[in-house]
């Protein structure tokens, strides 16, 4: 398994780590499951903050994995009970970090298998591809689902994202079970280690 550490909590963008490494981003509704993410993905497992409420994740969070690339967990997007105000820093703050790093070398984005994507999915999608950004779907929380209702969720999710296919850039997942962990540790050393 790959070693994590954290390193810390970004509040501004002058506040990057300044190590010339490659970067992975991570993002998602809030409480899609980022943090269980990567907490499931790497050891120490309990290296990220999770919480069942929504919003926990108020910093652009570095970690450092093996000390080869940095994993970035994005603040969640589209919870209800933050401001308008902060909401929009926080969108603004996401758009400037990405269009300014030059070391994304791809996007993880996580969607819960159990609902549709929302204009806000939508629009994270619009915007990772426009920038040419590698793009993955991480179609999480699979445990909460039958078989039929995993393959409804699949076929669902490729009509509003076509490009996506199975094992290349879109991944089944639980952080509960560790479905989909295998497939992708083995994708992000493929491009990473
Ligand atoms: N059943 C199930 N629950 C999960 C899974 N992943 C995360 N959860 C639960 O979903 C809730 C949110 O998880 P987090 O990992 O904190 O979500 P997050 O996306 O980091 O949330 P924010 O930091 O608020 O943006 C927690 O109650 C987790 O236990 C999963 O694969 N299966
Ligand atoms: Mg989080």
């Amino acid at each position: 398994m790959k070693k994590i550490e954290f390193v810390k909590a970004v509040y501004n963008l002058n506040e990057i780590p300044k190590k010339d490494l490659p970067v992975v981003i991570l993002g998602g509704r809030s409480n899609v499951g980022k943090s269980s993410f990567i907490n499931s993905l790497f050891h120490p497992a309990k290296v990220a903050k999770t919480s069942s409420t929504p919003g926990k994740t108020r910093s652009i969070n570095y970690y450092l994995v093996e000390n080869k690339f940095y994993m970035v967990d994005l603040p969640g997007f589209g919870y209800a009970k933050v401001s308008k105000s902060e909401r929009d820093y926080w969108q603004k703050m996401i758009e400037n970090f990405i269009d300014k790093n030059k070391s994304i070398a791809f996007a993880f984005h996580l969607i819960d298998s159990r609902h549709k994507p929302t204009p806000l999915d939508i629009q994270l999608n619009d915007f990772l591809r426009l920038r040419n950004i590698p793009y993955n779907v991480v179609l999480n929380k699979i445990d909460k689902l039958k078989q039929s209702e995993i393959a409804a969720s699949r076929r669902n999710l490729i009509t509003y994202f076509p490009e996506l296919i199975f094992g290349e850039n879109l991944f089944l997942f639980s952080a509960i079970t560790g479905v989909g962990k295998k497939e992708i540790i083995r994708h992000m050393s493929a491009l990473l280690l």
